[in-house]
């Protein structure tokens, strides 16, 4: 039942990252109950980094936590070996990839060919990032079935049957599903949840894990069906942005910023945001307190 969180990169207004933050907000999620940091994932603007900037992440993750999943897919293939040849200087969880994006129409073997050269040029476990609806190319439990090596995987997905495949297929394999209106069922049937929700709610996830462990199910289901309206709330502002606002709003303290195309929020928008959460965020505190008395 793990929480893997899927980190913001904090930028500076000048859109440098901003390694302080960075390392301060990993040490709150750890206290809250994050389990593992997935490094430049979809939260954490990974398309959006360059290469240096990605082992700028790392090593200031790594000195508060080796609990880390690097995520170093790229379209530059050359890019992500030299990342994958950085991250053995590190005792981290392993390394991730998403597919290639935006080309269209790539053969199934090149997909499949692009995996398996990451991982025959990593020493770390592996974790194949699968996000369709960013990507553009599904890669299914029976595609997977021809990736060698595959220490687990992330789907990002609302169709949980699909993801529950892959664990059909292979049971060995470590699976998560990425999507924050699925945190219950993947917490319940699965190995774990990525959540971008854990960058500004852990203590929420957390309290979820709890009432399942404790067969709490319709407390735990309660508490999903106000996540998904505080999701409803935070997608009309851009979520990859608003996460960032939520921190503050949920958590009490500022992590830094986006960086363009993803634009920081107006200051009229971030009090829309604030005025629309805080009922729901009053709700939630009331259900936590409740369960730890
Ligand atoms: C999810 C993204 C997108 C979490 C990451 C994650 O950010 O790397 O449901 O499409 O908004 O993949 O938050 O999820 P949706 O793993």
């Amino acid at each position: 039942m793990q929480v893997v969180v899927p980190i913001i990169t904090p930028f500076t207004k000048d859109g440098k990252v901003d390694i302080n933050a960075l390392k301060d907000h990993v040490k709150r999620l750890l206290e809250l109950g994050v389990d593992v940091i997935f490094l430049n994932g979809t939260t954490g603007l990974g398309p959006a980094l360059s290469k240096e900037e990605k082992k700028e992440t790392l090593k200031a993750v790594y000195d508060v936590t080796h609990k880390v999943i690097f995520q170093v897919g790229g379209l530059n293939l050359y890019d992500v070996f030299e990342l994958v040849e950085y991250s053995k200087e590190f005792d981290i969880l392993g390394v991730a990839s998403y597919s290639p994006y935006y080309f269209q129409r790539l053969p199934e073997k090149w997909l499949v060919n692009y995996f398996n050269d990451i991982i025959s040029k990593s020493e770390q476990d592996f974790f194949l990032y699968n996000y369709p609806a960013a990507t553009g190319y599904d890669i299914s439990a029976k595609v997977v079935g021809k990736i060698h090596g595959l220490k687990g995987l992330k789907d990002t997905t609302q169709d949980l049957a699909h993801t529950l495949e892959y664990k059909i297929v292979n049971p060995n394999l470590i699976v998560y599903n990425g999507s924050d209106s699925l945190i219950y069922y993947s917490l319940s049937s699965l190995d774990g949840t990525v959540a971008s929700f854990a960058n500004h709610s852990p203590h929420i996830i957390s309290a979820m894990r709890k009432l399942i462990k404790e067969g709490k199910r319709e407390e735990a289901l309660k508490v999903q069906m106000l996540i998904n309206m505080l999701l409803d709330a935070i997608r009309k502002y851009g979520q990859l942005s608003a996460t960032y606002y939520m921190v503050e709003i949920m958590l009490g303290y500022k992590v830094g910023y986006p960086r363009p195309p993803i634009y920081p929020l107006t200051d009229d928008e971030v009090k829309m945001l604030k005025s629309e959460v805080e009922p729901l965020k009053r709700k939630l505190e009331d259900i936590i307190s409740g369960i730890y008395g």
